[in-house]
């Protein structure tokens, strides 16, 4: 596409996953691809849920310029917390939205997340959250009602929620099994010995938001974009950061 819109004799660029300027997620929020969603880091669109990847092109054609939407996602992950629940690292939060860098998150534990994708074989890249999520759907006419009523009854939200868990939506699926993570050895794909990923929901588990805690590593704790070189963290301090950052967000939305 951006070599195309090059060819119409406009500026563009591809901004891939692997290799980009720009942070996504700012701009596919404010193109109303979706809205902020409880597991951080993750626009969530209603339609395909929070499982997409995004390419951005960046680009001087003159374009008509989108809105953010707003479909309840908001009020619907505060009735729900299937992704902290589910995270195998706990690395989102169970609890309020905090204040980050001037906007309003629930700000993951992106020490703890990267570790567990990247450094731990049965990590595999992980994307847990995105998997048992509620609004994966599969665009089955039972499930656009189930999509409706999120979007246009709030007091549903939590029994929708609730029914997701007890239909046992986000567990193994065997007929998917192609889906499953693969590793590779010595060049091939191989069905990974570790069992990557392959959990059942832990129905059972503490949604505890005060027995968790969420290191906060804010802009100025981290590398600069070009450097690759390691970067020592202190996360006693980030503990410390994302327990304050907690309990002021409290106090600010007690006031009237
Ligand atoms: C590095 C990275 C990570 C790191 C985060 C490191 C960090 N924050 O320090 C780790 C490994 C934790 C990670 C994990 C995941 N990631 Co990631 N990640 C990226 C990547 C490649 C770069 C982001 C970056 O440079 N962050 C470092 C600094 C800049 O972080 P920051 O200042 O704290 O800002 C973060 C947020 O606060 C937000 N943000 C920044 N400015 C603003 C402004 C406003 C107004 C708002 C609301 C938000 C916001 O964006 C930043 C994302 O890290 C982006 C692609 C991209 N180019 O944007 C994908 C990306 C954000 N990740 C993505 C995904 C899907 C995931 C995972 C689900 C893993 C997976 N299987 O794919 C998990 C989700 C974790 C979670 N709970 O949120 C997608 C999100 C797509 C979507 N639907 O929204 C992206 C866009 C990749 C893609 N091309 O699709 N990721
Ligand atoms: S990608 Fe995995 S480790 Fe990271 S937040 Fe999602 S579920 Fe947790
Ligand atoms: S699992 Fe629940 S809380 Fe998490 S993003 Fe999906 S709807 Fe929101």
């Amino acid at each position: 596409m951006a070599a195309h819109l090059r060819g119409l004799g406009h500026d563009a660029r591809s901004q891939t996953n692997a290799d980009s300027e720009v942070l996504h997620i700012p701009l596919i929020l404010w193109a109303g691809l979706g809205e902020m969603s409880r597991i951080g880091e993750l626009v969530l669109n209603p339609f395909v849920g929070p499982r997409f990847k995004s390419v951005v092109l960046t680009t001087d054609m003159p374009l008509e310029i989108d809105k953010p939407v707003d479909f309840g996602l908001l009020d619907f992950c505060e009735k729900c917390v299937k992704c902290a629940r589910e995270c195998p690292c706990s690395a989102i939060p169970m609890g309020n939205r905090i204040t980050y860098n001037g906007y309003e998150i629930w700000k993951p534990d992106v020490e703890r997340c990267t570790r567990y994708r990247v450094t731990n074989p049965k990590g595999s890249a992980c994307g847990r959250c995105m998997k048992t999520c509620p609004y994966n759907t599969e665009g089955l006419l039972t499930e656009r009602a189930f999509l409706w009523a999120a979007i246009n009854l709030p007091a549903s939200r939590g029994l929708i929620a609730a029914w997701d868990d007890k239909l046992g939506n986000g567990s193994i699926n065997p007929v998917k099994k192609w889906w499953f993570d693969l590793e590779q050895v010595d060049g091939k794909s191989v069905a990974p010995k570790a069992g990557a990923n392959a959990r059942q929901l832990n129905l059972s588990a503490s949604i505890d938001p005060t027995g968790q805690k969420i290191a906060l590593y804010p802009p100025e704790e981290h590398p600069p974009g070009e450097s690759k070189d390691p970067r020592p963290i202190n996360r006693k301090e980030a503990l410390e950061r994302g327990a304050k950052a907690s309990a002021e967000h409290l106090t600010t939305r007690k006031a009237p």
